[in-house]
């Protein structure tokens, strides 16, 4: 019987990563001491050297340029309560209104999008276990088979059971091999996609109207948008044939249950709440939400990508999903931490636009908490340059990441095996994870972390735990009567019912697998709303000077910028080096063979690859993985354009051209140690 085999979510299973995660977290490389550069070589500090430097630097830098001169870079890889009080240490200890999390990268386009619609984002609206129960499921940018190989089962179920299984996606992914239907997508071109679909539901008489009446409003305008859609333009605009597009309608408009899921590669363009929308408004015209085997679900990517967006190191966020500008929740959030309401900042910008600040000289010092921006953050080579021009950095990390090479100062951190807390599941069930041994040599649990930074500055009344479950005390109770609210919880509670999904109060103690269904939704008038979605033309027209889109994103060996799974061999050993899948068509036009190098150039930069020639993606696409380094970073490759709510980065689409070079492409280079 596999570890586990109880676990209500994975029964027991585990992708290879994790399986071989022990590895990175046993390495030699692991940092186990702060670390202080002083002319750019690393010195080993004590804690009270370093938060000694630490208090003078933010102190110094905040009496001369102002509280906002200081931020803080947060990470969905964090736990509950490590992400709130990151979020307090910000707005209590430095006043800072700028904060934000790579989160924003990640999952902000679903966050906004769900939000918008239907008044809460919880990524799944229901437990995974109602996916099987489900006749038709439809999956848009969504390469369940790499990406969360754990949920793999349950889709198989499903299929066993006679489920219509549809996957959207320009590459014929592993995921998109077991469909029923799959739709190679023109990349970019969801939006128009499902207005089509919207438009043969409308017209075969599928809308569930008794539904759309009591529980949505906008259905008006709605139809009347659907009404003006042009079947021949979608198919121009998407690709898709006609048939298939109607074929997919038709299978999940007439299927008694269904689900819709969404991932990164529907949500990370600049165009990505829009999409989400539009994939809401099939779900709520067919009525296919809030019933077993009925809703929608955003699939979660990190860790805690979760609950790392509830508690407040988004930029505009109080616990418990609350909004920073909201007069109420800033006086009860101030309350229970014991300072004036006008104490607290108000709203800062988004990740990138962090970077944005730093270069107009606004932001002048950073903390990174659990990310690795360098190599994740759309522009690069800009963000590096942003990085330079700090006056100081401090990075807290297991390892001396791309990003932890350019600061001043690295504090250890204890890692997942070492560090209590709670974690949010993609189903919004809140997890406790144990700790199973002590950090190695002086690395600290990241509360403790903060604790030390807040007592440095003289705030540390405000931060006074004794251990994790001191925080999630508060974090409950000041996630009472928001969005997502974790009132009836506690660690106890947690770990008998193996989780509890929220909203859970002491109304509700046993939680709330399910949502909406009592048909109210989370707007003030209990209604979803529905709303004309008019998709982007520029996405899909071509340009001579810029023939190929080019698309990113995930292998099943490797994790985000790699810090893990780039110093784990046997990883390494299946997937040394990135590359850039092509179809044979594209390659032989560009005279280019498997293995052979390109040079990939967008509009903001160039950089070499090797070509991978495969028949699983279209002729105009090319795809690369993001997560190597240096000049081998697809990241420098991307504009930062930006969705305009959700200041998601468009990672999903760029123009691009490929030409043959004669140079080799650049290996891994050698990592540099010191940086000055
Ligand atoms: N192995 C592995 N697993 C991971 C991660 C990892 O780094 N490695 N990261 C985790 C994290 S943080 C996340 S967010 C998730 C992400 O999980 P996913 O979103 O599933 O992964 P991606 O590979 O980013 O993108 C999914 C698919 O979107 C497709 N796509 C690209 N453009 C478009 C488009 O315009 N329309 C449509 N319909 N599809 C498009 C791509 O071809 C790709 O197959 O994975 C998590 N799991
Ligand atoms: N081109 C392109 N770019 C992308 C994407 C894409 O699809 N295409 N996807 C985006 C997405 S979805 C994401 S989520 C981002 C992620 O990008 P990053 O934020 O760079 O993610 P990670 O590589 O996980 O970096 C997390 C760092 O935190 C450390 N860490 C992990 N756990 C902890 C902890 O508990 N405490 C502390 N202190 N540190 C910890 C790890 O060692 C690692 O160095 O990348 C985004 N960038
Ligand atoms: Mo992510």
């Amino acid at each position: 019987m596999l570890p586990n085999a109880d676990d209500p979510v994975t029964q027991g299973k585990c992708c290879g990563k994790g399986r071989l995660a022990h590895i990175p977290n046993d390495s030699p490389e692991r940092i186990t001491t702060p670390l202080l550069k002083s002319n750019g070589t690393w010195h080993p500090v004590t804690w009270e050297e370093a938060m000694a430097w630490f208090s003078q630097r933010v102190h110094r830098w905040q009496d001369k340029f102002g509280p906002d001169a200081v931020a803080v870079y947060g990470g969905g890889s964090l736990t509950n309560e490590v992400s709130y009080l990151l979020g307090k240490f910000a707005r209590v200890a430095l006043g800072t209104r700028y904060i934000d999390y790579n989160g924003r990268y990640c999952m902000s386009s679903a966050a906004a999008g769900a939000n918008l619609t239907l008044g809460v984002d919880r990524g799944l609206t229901n437990p995974l276990s109602d996916l099987p129960l489900a006749r038709c499921i439809l999956m848009a940018g969504a390469n369940v088979a790499d990406a969360q190989p754990t949920l793999m089962p349950y889709l198989l179920e499903a299929k066993k059971r006679g489920a219509f299984l549809i996957v959207i996606d320009p590459r014929e992914t592993p995921t998109a091999r077991i469909a029923d239907l799959h739709l190679p997508i023109r990349p970019g071109t969801d939006a128009a996609l499902v207005n089509g679909m919207l438009k043969i539901i409308v017209e075969h008489d599928l809308v569930d109207w008794s539904f759309v009446r009591r529980h949505t409003s906008g259905w008006e305008s709605l139809l009347d948008h659907i009404r003006r859609v042009d079947l021949s333009e979608v198919v121009e605009q998407t690709d898709i044939p006609r048939e298939l597009i109607e074929h997919a309608a038709l299978a999940y408009g007439q299927a008694s249950t269904g689900f819709v899921l969404t991932a990164r590669g529907v949500e990370q363009h600049a165009w990505g709440v829009q999409n989400v929308r539009n994939f809401l408004n099939l779900v709520l015209l067919t009525g296919k939400i809030g019933k077993p085997g009925c809703g929608y679900g955003a699939i979660t990517g990190q860790g805690n990508g979760q609950g790392g967006r509830e508690h407040g190191q988004k930029a505009d966020q109080l616990p418990g999903y609350r909004l920073l500008d909201d007069p109420e929740a800033r006086e009860r959030i101030a309350r229970i931490w014991g300072v004036s309401p006008d104490t607290l900042p108000r709203s800062g910008v988004s990740a990138y636009e962090m970077f944005d600040k730093i270069l107009a000289d606004k932001i002048r010092g950073m903390i990174v908490f659990g990310s690795n921006p360098i190599i994740s953050s759309p522009n690069a080579a800009r963000v590096e340059s942003a990085l330079r021009r700090l006056d100081w950095l401090v990075v807290v990390d297991f390892f001396l990441t791309e990003t932890a090479q350019m600061a001043d100062l690295v504090l250890p951190a204890a890692s997942y095996l070492e560090n209590e807390g709670t974690i949010t599941n993609l189903e919004g069930r809140v997890l406790l994870r144990r700790a199973v041994r002590p950090a190695p040599g002086q690395a600290k649990p990241d509360w403790e972390t903060i604790m030390e930074m807040a007592r440095a500055l003289g705030k540390g009344e405000w931060f006074r735990y004794q251990s994790a479950e001191d925080i999630f005390r508060e974090l409950a109770e000041a996630s009472r009567g928001g969005k997502a609210d974790y009132s009836g919880m506690t660690y106890g509670r947690i770990e008998q019912s193996q989780g509890l999904f929220w909203p859970c109060t002491h109304e509700r103690p046993e939680g709330t697998p399910r949502l909406f269904e009592d048909g109210r939704f989370g707007h003030p008038d209990g209604k979803a709303r529905l709303v004309p979605v008019h998709a982007p033309t520029s996405n899909w027209r071509e340009e001579d000077e810029w023939p190929l889109t080019l698309t990113t994103g995930r292998i099943i060996h490797h994790y985000l910028s790699g810090t893990l799974t780039r110093r784990t061999p046997a990883l390494m050993e299946k997937s040394p080096v990135p590359y850039l899948e092509m179809h044979p068509e594209t390659a032989q036009q560009l005279g280019l063979s498997d293995g052979q190098p390109a040079r990939v150039t967008s509009p903001v930069s160039s950089i070499v690859l090797t070509v991978k020639i495969t028949e699983r993606i279209r002729p105009d696409t090319v795809f690369a993985p993001f997560h190597w380094e240096g000049e081998q970073s697809i990241n420098r490759l991307i504009p930062a354009k930006l969705d305009p709510t959700s200041r998601m980065p468009a990672f999903k689409i760029v123009r691009v051209r490929v030409e043959p070079v004669k140079e080799q492409p650049q290996s891994r280079q050698q990592e540099p140690v010191l940086v000055s």
